[in-house]
Parts: structure tokens; C-alpha cells; sequence
């Protein structure tokens, strides 16, 4: 999967794109990434990307023809990339969205600042607008490497197991709920012990137990992830046993 990323800041992005997971996509072949500084599709003499709005106001408006070369470019060889905004203005990044967009081949993802980009840019280039959370950025380029982390971790090949992306908290696969608990060594964390049951060696057991550590946990901080939770008959059978049925079924 290819990305072009158009900014005002590519610097931003050189310690990101080097570390981690990215940099193994990217070495493995599995992603193509591109930053393009917008400056360099200026054509005024002072390399202006942006100007005063029209009509008065404060903050400044991202110019629209240095966007638009800059989307000409990343086309040049892969004419149906998508044109991706992030704005404070889009449709919100969740994992529906982010596996929607791991299902494309070519994403341009075009930095906006937080004062805005010229509409005519907007209506004639852009096809989805994202915001990654009902928060101010002073750009979109943190949005825009959260985007890719979560886009990337979708493609095939890219985390050590395929199936981990598939049981992800928030990821249809884990049923809409929130992850149980971890441990790992030392047994006993200043004066804390992890939970016995998880030394049983009973795998049964221990299933349970996370289970019910999960619906607990959702209940107590995210309720509303349960109204699209479904859980089996006999899940159901256990969660009344526990307590957690009315819980859960009330959120
Ligand atoms: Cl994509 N951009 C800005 N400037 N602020 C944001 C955002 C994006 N998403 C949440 N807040």
C-alpha cells in the first residue's frame, strides 16, 4: 500500500517513519511512504503556503494550488490515489474507518492546519475527510500518523501473527469490548501478587476468568461499547452468575 504525505512540516515525520512496525512494513515492502514538503509546489516567489482568508478573521487559510500540485504529483505514476484531509472537520477515525482505508491502494494524506484549507481545494481533491478526535490540533500531522499506524497494522504481513489485529479491543472480531487484564513476571510487583488463576495451567479456566475481567472492565469504563456486544447463551448464563448480566445489558 502506497501513502504521500503533503505537509508544511516533513521533518515531523522522520523519526516515526524510521522506528517500529512502520519502518518493518516499509522495509518488508508491504508500504510505500512519501513526504512531500507543500512548500516545494509553491510557485510565488516567497513560497507562500498560506495567506490571509478573505473576508477578515483570524488565523490563515492553507492556499489551494500548492495542495493541488502537490496531489498532481502524488499522482503522477498512481492516478487513482485517494486524497485524504485530515481536519478537525472529518468524519471521526475509528477501526471501521481505519479498515476501510486499509482496504485501498494508494492513500494521500494531506496535513491541514488547524485554521483550515481553502474549500475550492476541498470540493475539487479531497474524497474523505478524517479528524482522529473531538480535540484541537495545531495541524494534521499527528492525525495523519495515527491514521497510518492504525491503517498499517491491518495490512497482512504486517504484525507477527495475522490474528492479532482480528481481536483487538474495538476490532469486530473481540465483540466490541474492552481487553481483560495482563500479567507477566515478577509474580509479586511491590506487594501486589498477579492473579492465582492464571498459574491453574487450566486454560478453561483462565478463559473465564478474562472474560469476566473484560465485561467488567467495559462496564465500569465504557458502558456504551455494549450495546453492540453479543455474548453466547452460556456467556450470557455466566455473566448473571457474576453479577454483570444486568450490567451489560443496561449500558
Ligand atoms: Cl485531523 N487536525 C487538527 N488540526 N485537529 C484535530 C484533528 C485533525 N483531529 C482531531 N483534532
Amino acid at each position: 500500500m502506497r501513502f504521500d504525505i503533503l505537509t508544511i512540516f516533513p521533518d515531523f515525520f522522520d523519526s516515526p517513519l524510521a522506528a517500529g512496525m512502520i519502518r518493518r512494513a516499509w522495509q518488508g515492502q508491504i508500504i510505500d511512504v512519501r513526504v512531500h514538503n507543500i512548500r516545494d509546489f509553491t510557485a510565488n516567489k516567497h513560497a507562500m503556503t498560506d495567506d490571509r482568508p478573505f473576508g477578515g478573521g483570524a488565523g490563515m487559510v492553507m492556499k489551494p494550488e500548492p495542495l493541488a500540485a502537490a496531489v498532481r504529483h502524488a499522482r503522477v505514476d498512481s492516478a487513482g490515489g485517494k486524497v485524504v484531509l485530515l481536519s478537525p472537520q472529518g468524519r471521526t477515525l475509528d477501526q471501521r474507518l481505519a479498515t476501510e482505508l486499509a482496504g485501498e491502494q494508494h492513500l494521500i494524506l494531506v496535513c491541514g492546519r488547524y485554521e483550515g484549507v481553502d474549500e475550492r481545494f476541498r470540493s475539487a481533491y479531497v474524497d474523505r475527510e478524517v479528524s482522529i478526535g473531538d480535540y484541537v490540533l495545531t495541524g494534521g500531522e499527528p492525525a495523519a500518523l495515527v491514521l497510518l499506524d492504525c491503517v498499517i497494522r491491518l495490512l497482512p504481513g504486517v504484525l507477527g501473527c495475522d490474528e492479532s489485529a482480528a481481536n483487538d479491543t474495538f476490532s469486530p472480531g473481540s465483540r466490541g469490548g474492552l481487553k481483560y487484564p495482563q500479567y507477566t513476571r515478577p509474580r509479586v510487583f511491590e506487594g501486589q501478587k498477579a492473579p492465582e488463576v492464571l498459574f491453574s495451567g487450566d486454560h478453561a479456566v483462565i478463559a473465564q476468568w478474562r472474560f469476566l475481567a473484560a465485561v467488567r472492565r467495559t462496564v465500569e469504563r465504557r458502558p456504551e461499547l455494549l450495546n453492540t456486544a453479543t455474548f453466547t447463551p452460556a456467556e450470557l448464563k455466566l455473566l448473571a452468575r457474576h453479577d454483570l448480566l444486568n450490567k451489560s445489558e443496561m449500558a
